[in-house]
């Protein structure tokens, strides 16, 4: 055994410039005396690869020999950002290689800054799934994620007057060191085709017989846990031509046609879809659900097979866990292998489907669940559909005998959606096969329980439950705000809070500190000099570091109300504007950042952003207003540029209409980061309000029960003079744009206020008020600030992993070297 730990790397700055040289030397191939940041950064990073490597292999072989039950985490996205600095700090040798590189002339920080990001999602489910990956490892969980490897991640956004373009992201174009490609480890994936009786003893079996066949190959990335040896895998499946299926199509003789179609294959894993419902019922996306399910699913059957003989057992070693209805195709995936290919009984593998599945849903609305038509189904993956009517059908049957032929209630509750598009409803499907249902918060499940699933939460209320989403601390304190991390460990005399984050609770006792404070106000005074600098390199707009910095950044969207935002600061411009001058010392200065992306095809979204540019081009020029008043548009928002701009917020908004955010992640990112929320009752700020008291953070607007009442009964916009007012302005083309404005104006009219900016608007500015009144206090922002990040415990995503692990009936398996 000592020998054999003699042959780990070792972690001495000596030894990790040797090894950082030698890559550059043997890797690269560039000369160890002469090579730039991004080199050095490729070499540093296959340094730390090679140590995520052996631990790795240590962890899989400990998972192999004490096969404990596993999870298999199946998502279709996956926000991961960058993996330097994150992999150093979960390795425990940042400070290491920091002293390894000053010794070569090169900054960490610097060569770290060379990453571009691993953008394979789109926004709050993606990076939720990138943060539970890191608890799974954390905590020791034998544990897999499995996704796509999409050639081009999500569109960059580049604004051009005012204006959203997207661009392709070409992510692996400089490499990628952080992934193992396993040219070995593929499995063929089968579309279209045909299904066919065949008798084996005596027995009739269905076989398909496909139409077209292409390979999975494995692409693993490695995802180390803090603390801990354990180093777990998120597989990622990238489509190729399969060999042995189109032998055929040379022998025709055309042989540059049969090349040129061929990889045609590849496309199934080239590009992400923006998360844009209008895209529902598209041939290339079901292809990529089902390709990746697929692969997924028989590698986690070879996997069990490789240890075991009875399909008895995979329930108690096998826990599948759905990431939205995304994946749900894995479910008729496993009854099509159990049945036709390992040739089980029907009943047999209905057990084992039902004990296995755990399924998370993350939307509010109805119109937000996805369907795949029947013909598009049939003709894609014709077995599949046969099976899915087959459990519809016993379903049906089950469901009819305990509620008798209420017609209304069964075609509502049917898998299979009978209309002028025969659909398959995978929210359903889900439902029916899984053993839980979790929604992302506890308002969320309310509100499922209530609407979207009330039919399915009366029939089996006890399959119903709520987990509240969480981020990871690693990320979102120790990478992305050093300087704040190593103030908590120093005022908690520990830095165990990195795995033990409700430690944090005993900031509380030194809220009032003087000392703390001090040097609280320091450390995010730095932050905020970090994020001035970037804005100006990016803008050329220098800002001011005494304003408040005030933050909204997250996907565009209409129920998220950046529309809000923008018209609470049309009003904040007229009233400077209307201001007697010597009034104006008493405004509190404010810089307004604002990022995020809007769907392509989501018109409404990208006139509010460019309605964002058009209101800035004038208050920013505006020499009345000066450094009282700033707007940022921070362009191609991503995980990155939120680890950036987040520990230099003072102020976040997170001011969706109530019942329409399931739950929210980013709102927890600034709590921890000691930023103050402004926020509506929705989603997951209802259990922060719970955590940190109403005291501590700004609220206002409609609840979730008004909201009904609120849209039935309208606005009087005679009472609302103010709302009527800005919006009037934005009509009248005072920031110009006057006919491409319109349309959006007209979603906030009398009538048509789906969203509520109407009936919030005097709250909101009521609350922006109480913001600025309060900033003025330091001494009471700042201890509200401490208190924020001392209540942020309970939305660590290690919380949220722990529930989930009950859920599915899994054990820590630490690793013991
Ligand atoms: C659907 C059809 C076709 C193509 C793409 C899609 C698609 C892709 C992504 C639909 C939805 C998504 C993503 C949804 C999402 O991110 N939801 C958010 O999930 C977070 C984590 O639970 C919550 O915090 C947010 O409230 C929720 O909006």
């Amino acid at each position: 055994m000592f020998a054999l730990m003699d042959r780990f790397l070792k972690n001495d700055p000596i030894s990790l410039q040797n090894d950082i040289l030698d890559h550059v030397e043997y890797t690269m191939a560039r000369s160890r005396f002469s090579f730039d940041d991004f080199e050095a950064y490729q070499a540093l990073s296959h340094s730390v690869r090679d140590r995520l490597i052996e631990r790795w292999h240590d962890t899989q072989i400990y998972f192999k020999r004490k096969d404990p039950k596993r999870i298999y985490f199946l998502s279709l996205e996956f926000l991961m950002g960058r993996s330097l600095s994150n992999s150093v700090i979960n390795l425990g040798i940042r400070d290491q290689y920091a002293e390894a590189l000053s010794q070569l002339g090169f900054e960490f920080e610097v060569l770290a800054e060379q990453e571009g990001d691993a953008a394979l999602g789109n926004g709050g489910l993606a990076r939720l799934s990138a943060c539970q990956m890191d608890s799974l490892a954390t905590l020791d969980y034998p544990a897999w994620g499995y996704g796509l490897r999409y050639q081009y991640g999500l569109f960059r956004q580049v604004i051009m007057d005012g204006f959203q373009h997207e661009q392709p992201d070409y992510w692996l174009n400089f490499g990628n060191p952080w992934e193992i490609e396993r040219i070995h480890l593929t499995y063929p994936v089968k579309f279209y085709g045909s299904v066919e009786d065949e008798t084996l003893n005596g027995e009739i079996y269905k076989v398909w017989i496909p139409g077209e066949m292409v390979e999975a190959v494995a692409y693993d990335n490695l995802i180390p846990g803090y603390g801990t040896r354990n180093t777990i895998t998120l597989r990622l499946w990238a489509a190729k031509p399969s060999d042995q299926y189109d032998m055929e199509s040379y022998n025709t003789g055309d042989y540059i046609n049969a090349v040129v179609s061929r990889q045609k294959a590849e496309s199934i894993s080239s590009v992400l879809y923006p998360d844009d419902r209008s895209y529902q019922g598209k041939e290339l996306r079901l292809k990529q659900q089902y390709f990746f399910v697929s692969a997924s699913v028989q590698d986690i059957i070879r996997r069990f097979k490789d240890a075991h003989s009875n399909f008895d057992e995979f329930p108690e070693k096998v826990a599948l866990q759905l990431n939205d209805t995304h994946p749900s195709l894995a479910i008729v995936e496993v009854m099509r292998i159990l049945v036709d290919e390992e040739h089980l009984d029907w009943n047999k593998a209905w057990h084992i489907v039902c004990q296995i599945f755990s399924f998370t849903t993350h939307t509010v609305i109805a119109e937000g669940l996805e369907k795949i038509p029947v013909d598009l189904l049939g003709s894609l993956l014709p077995r599949h559909l046969q099976i899915m009517y087959e459990i519809n059908f016993n379903f049906v049957e089950e469901l009819k005998k305990k509620i008798g032929l209420d017609y209304n209630r069964l075609s509502r509750m049917s898998i299979v959606e009978e209309g002028a598009v025969k659909s398959i409803r995978s929210a359903n499907l889900s439902i029916v096969c899984s053993h839980t249902v979790n929604g992302v918060s506890r308002a969320h499940l309310e509100l499922i329980k209530a609407n979207v699933f009330k039919d399915f939460y009366e029939l089996w209320p006890q399959k119903f439950q709520y987990k509240t989403n969480g981020v990871t601390q690693r990320r979102w304190i120790v990478v992305s705000n050093p300087s704040l991390s190593s103030l908590i460990s120093k005022w908690l005399g520990t830095e165990a809070w990195v795995r033990d984050v409700e430690l944090l609770t005993g900031l509380r006792e030194y809220a009032a500190n003087p000392d703390l404070q001090l040097e609280w106000k320091m450390v995010r005074k730095v932050n905020k000099m970090r994020l001035a600098e970037y804005i100006e390199a990016m803008s050329g707009l220098k800002v001011s570091l005494d304003a408040m910095f005030d933050v909204q950044i997250k996907r565009i969207h209409e129920y998220k109300r950046q529309l809000l935002n923008i018209l609470g600061i049309i009003h904040r411009y007229d009233c400077i504007k209307n201001m007697e001058k010597s009034d104006r010392r008493k405004v509190v200065p404010r810089v307004c950042i604002i990022g995020g992306k809007a769907a392509p095809g989501y018109e409404i979204a990208k006139k509010i952003i460019k309605l964002w540019h058009a209101v800035a081009e004038k208050i920013n020029n505006d020499s009345d207003v000066g450094d009282l008043l700033k707007l940022v548009f921070i362009p191609d928002y991503n995980v990155s540029v939120a680890e950036l701009v987040i520990p230099g917020a003072d102020l976040s908004q997170h001011i969706s209409t109530a019942g329409n955010e399931a739950s929210g992640t980013g709102s927890m990112k600034f709590l921890m980061n000691g930023c103050l929320l402004l926020a509506t009752e929705d989603g997951s700020t209802v259990e922060i309000i719970e955590e940190i008291g109403v005291d501590n953070m700004f609220l206002f607007g409609a609840r979730v029960h008004d909201v009904p009442v609120l849209r039935e009964k309208g606005v009087d916009l005679k009472v609302n003079l103010q709302f009527a007012r800005v919006v009037r302005m934005v009509r009248d083309g005072y920031f110009g744009f006057k006919d491409y404005f319109k349309s959006l104006c007209d979603t906030v009219e009398v009538g048509k206020d789906f969203y509520l900016l109407g009936s919030d608007f005097g709250g909101y500015l009521e609350a922006q008020a109480a913001a600025d009144k309060t900033f003025v206090d330091q001494e009471k922002w700042t201890r509200m600030s401490i208190l924020s990040t001392a209540g942020s415990g309970r939305f660590s995503s290690d919380r949220t992993i722990e529930d989930y692990a009950k859920t599915w009936g899994i054990e820590p398996c630490r690793c013991p070297f």
